[in-house]
Parts: structure tokens; sequence; C-alpha cells
């Protein structure tokens, strides 16, 4: 996959996406990150990109013709017109499923905003949807940006290792993660359940699908509603949420 960020501040999301697991996925060259300094698409000789906005009002909003040209020269280097993201409040909520969604496509390009606003025009000739990593506003769109390549990137076969892989099955199957334990075996007075030092695999499972139900029920019971329950997990999901609700 090919995830382009237009930005005011390249350095800023190259400073994220240079390291750890994307870091090694782009050296390997199972990802490819190109951040572009919107600026050079500027074409007055003081590199504006912003301008105050038609019908007055506070604040400053972006051009329409730097981004536009910078997108086209992406897609010029791509060979492709890629998926073409504005990172916005009024965006819809980024979830793993949306993310499913975006892993399909080979070219993405994330816009991230600045001032007020992107001149509406720009948004209804260009932009293919507006995402929102969540509901509170930013001072700019590169946080945003590097939240959903980092999530973006983490589903592209080849970015996570083996065993960096079984952590998709957590947010995944649609509940929480068990309770995970390392050494030492006591710490503070606690011991680690004793089933995790059995060496019994199936009852290590059963236990740890179970303690994900029992989690899910405790701490995030609307995401029950998405997850494929057998009847006996049922029932004990309910025993907890009755418990909760009195
Ligand atoms: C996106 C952008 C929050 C999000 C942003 C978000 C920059 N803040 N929730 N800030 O995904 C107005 C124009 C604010 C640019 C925008």
């Amino acid at each position: 996959m090919r995830i382009d960020i237009i930005t005011l501040f390249p350095e800023m999301c190259e400073a994220v996406l240079g390291e750890s697991i994307i870091g090694r996925a782009r050296k390997s060259g199972a990802l490819e990150v190109n951040c572009h300094q919107l600026r050079d698409y500027a074409f007055d000789k003081h590199r504006r990109v912003d301008d105050a906005p038609y019908g007055g009002g506070m604040g400053m909003l972006m051009m329409a013709e730097p981004i536009a040209l910078c997108f086209e020269d992406i897609c010029k280097q791509t060979g492709t017109r890629p998926h073409f993201i504005y990172m916005s409040p009024q965006g819809k909520t980024l979830n793993q499923n949306k993310l499913k969604e975006l892993a399909q496509y080979d070219s993405v390009c994330l816009l991230c905003g600045h001032y007020e606003g992107v001149d509406e025009r720009l948004i209804e000739e260009y932009i293919d949807e507006e995402i929102s990593i969540g509901d509170y506003v930013l001072t700019g769109g590169e946080l945003p940006a590097v939240v959903l390549a980092d999530a973006l990137a983490r589903m592209v076969p080849g970015v996570l290792s083996s065993d960096e892989c079984f952590e998709l099955e957590s947010h995944y199957n649609g509940l929480l993660e068990y309770p995970q334990y390392t050494r030492p075996q006591v710490w503070h007075g606690k011991e680690v359940p004793e089933v995790l030092t059995s060496g019994h695999h199936k009852n290590i499972t059963e236990y740890r699908r179970r303690e994900s139900v029992i989690r899910t029920a405790k701490k995030r019971p609307e995401l029950l509603k998405n997850a494929q329950l057998s009847q006996d997990e049922q029932r004990l999901a309910d025993s907890i949420l009755n418990e909760k609700n009195g």
C-alpha cells in the first residue's frame, strides 16, 4: 500500500511514521509513505496557501488550488487516483471496520487541514470522504492523519511480523483483549491465574475467551451487539450486565 500525506508539517508526520513498526515496514518495502509539503504547491512569491473567508468572519482558510496541484502531482507519481481523505471533525468516526474497508485500496491520500479549514469547493471536487478520529478538535489534521496511517498500515500484509499479527484478533472478533501476565509469577503478592501456568492449552484458550467476554461486558458492553457469542457466552454476558444495571 502507498499512503501520501498532504500537510504544512511533513516533518511532524515523518517523525512518527519513520519509527518503530511503520518505519521498519517502509524500509522493507511492505509499505510506502510520502509526506508532501503543501507550501511547495503555492503559486505566489510568499508561498501562501491560506486566505480570508468570503463573507467575513474569523481566521483563514486553506485555498483550493495548492491542494489540487499537490494531489494531481501525487496522481502523476502513483499513476492512479488515490482514495482521497480529508481528516476532519465533521467526518465519519474511524473504527476498525472502516480501516478494514480502507485497507482494500492500493493508494490513499490524506489531507491535513489547518486554520479554519479548507475551501468547500476543493472538498466537493476532490475529496472522496471525510474521516474523524473522534469527537474533539485539534489544531491541525496531522495527528489524525498519523493515527489513520498507523492503524491502516498495520492491516497491510507484511507490515506486522507473524507474532505481532496475533494482535489483529483482539479488537477484531468484536471483543476486548483478555488480561495478560508476564514474569514474575508473583508480584506485590498477586499470583498469575493458575490456568496460564498449567500448560493445558485447551483450558487456556477457553479461559481467555471467557475473560474477553467478561471484560467486554464490564468495560464496553456496546461492543457485544456486534460480537458472535455462543449461548453460554451470551448468558455469561447477560449476567454481568444485569449485575451492573441492578
Ligand atoms: C481532525 C482535524 C480533529 C480532527 C482537526 C479529528 C484540523 N481536529 N477529530 N483539526 O479527526 C478545522 C479545520 C480543524 C482543520 C481541522
